[in-house]
């Protein structure tokens, strides 16, 4: 005889369709139209840092660059769903989640232009710097939260990777662990159905990304991830479940990457452009725009105003960037061994030596 020892099953949330239209009662938040308008601007200055930097890779003035086209709703719904004092570990397609944060666009512009006092965050201070290796994050948010609950702080960390991260061991790990500790960790899959020139159906063959969270002992969802209000409300609950105490949440955010992974892969290789085209009509923005607008809270003039309002402020932090004074070329060398190597010594005296008689030492951006 069988009989059926566990049942699980994996909700998706999505409140607004692709034309802008309420599929199913707001959540509060939601009702307050300032409220949208607020998460509308974000996901604006969002795209307008987003483009600013495409542009200044494109002309040799920053470093290779992960846009977030696309998936802008995923970043602003989970930051903003956070408190000050929450932790967040991004990896690197976030921008959206560290400016609404308070990360400045000056300080992204400093580290994507290879300078790591970009990391130096003025604002929210013990925010994890951009994760560039894939998934190696996730044990560091878990060992957060371990101190959290030893502390018995009410804070939660909140960690965000790509689809292509949860094929590996140490994000399944983190997950393991912080189901059995029960901590107070949010992770959240921004699922943009590519890691870079790998699909997400050569990635797994899971039915959803979200039910990885079940064989560790907690719930995981789906939500429409180019649906800020969605998003926001399910980061929400989640936030507020680990705080009170309830244990960690997984939350697969479904989007999709319009761009290229970074500005140093031409997509056009291994994907078709016929697949983008179709997903264009569902990005996040245009959403919410078409929402704000049939509710009479937005219309051309204000459109117009907050792009020329985000353009200044990303052209001022690009001036600022281009101002700032290059690093110490020794820098590179002294903050990784308490002695250096001797290859390493050679290395540094040889830099220091060239950076005297004024050769470039910027790996060729020049700012
Ligand atoms: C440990 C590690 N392996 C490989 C890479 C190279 N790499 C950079 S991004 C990426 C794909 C990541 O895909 P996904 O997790 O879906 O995130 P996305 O880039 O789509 O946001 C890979 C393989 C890396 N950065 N780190
Ligand atoms: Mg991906």
């Amino acid at each position: 005889m069988t009989e059926t020892v566990a049942r699980y099953e994996i909700g998706y949330v999505r409140c607004l369709d692709p034309h802008g239209s309420a599929v199913a009662p707001l959540p509060d938040f939601a009702r307050a139209p300032q409220k949208l308008v607020a998460l509308y601007c974000a996901l604006v200055r969002t795209r307008a840092f987003d483009t600013k930097a495409i542009a200044l890779q494109r002309t040799g003035r920053l470093g290779t660059f992960a846009s977030s086209l696309g998936q802008e709703a995923v970043s602003v719904g989970v930051a903003d769903a956070m408190r000050p004092d929450d932790l967040l570990v991004p990896s690197f397609r976030e921008h959206g989640a560290q400016l609404l944060r308070g990360v400045t666009p000056l300080e992204l512009f400093l580290f994507w232009g290879g300078d790591e006092r970009g990391n130096v965050f003025a604002g929210p201070r013990e925010d994890f710097p951009i994760c560039v290796p894939v998934g190696s994050h996730a044990p560091h948010a878990v060992g957060a939260a371990l101190a959290f609950k030893l502390r018995r702080e009410k804070r939660v960390a909140v960690c965000i990777f790509g689809d292509g991260a949860t094929s590996k061991g140490d994000v399944a790990e983190a997950l393991n662990i912080a189901g059995v500790w029960r901590l107070p960790v949010v992770f959240v899959v921004s699922n943009n159905q590519w890691a870079i020139s790998v699909p997400l159906r050569q990635q797994t063959a899971a039915a959803t990304l979200a039910q990885k969270s079940l064989a560790a002992g907690f719930t995981g969802e789906q939500v429409d991830g180019n649906d800020v209000i969605a998003v926001r409300a399910v980061a929400a609950a989640a936030i507020e479940r680990a705080r009170d105490g309830q244990g960690p949440s997984l939350i697969e955010a479904v989007t999709y990457r319009l761009g290229d992974h970074t500005t140093a892969d031409d997509a056009s290789r291994y994907r078709d452009d016929a697949e983008v085209t179709r997903h264009w009509p569902e990005e996040p923005l245009l959403r919410l725009r078409h929402y704000l607008t049939e509710l009479g809270s937005w219309g051309k003039a204000e459109e117009e105003r907050l792009l020329q309002e985000t353009a200044a402020e990303i052209d001022a932090a690009a001036a600022a960037y281009f101002d700032t004074p290059a690093q110490d070329p020794a820098t590179i060398f002294d903050y990784t061994f308490a002695n250096l190597p001797a290859d390493l010594a050679a290395q540094r005296a040889a830099a220091l030596g060239q950076a005297e008689a004024g050769a470039l030492l910027s790996g060729g951006v020049t700012r």
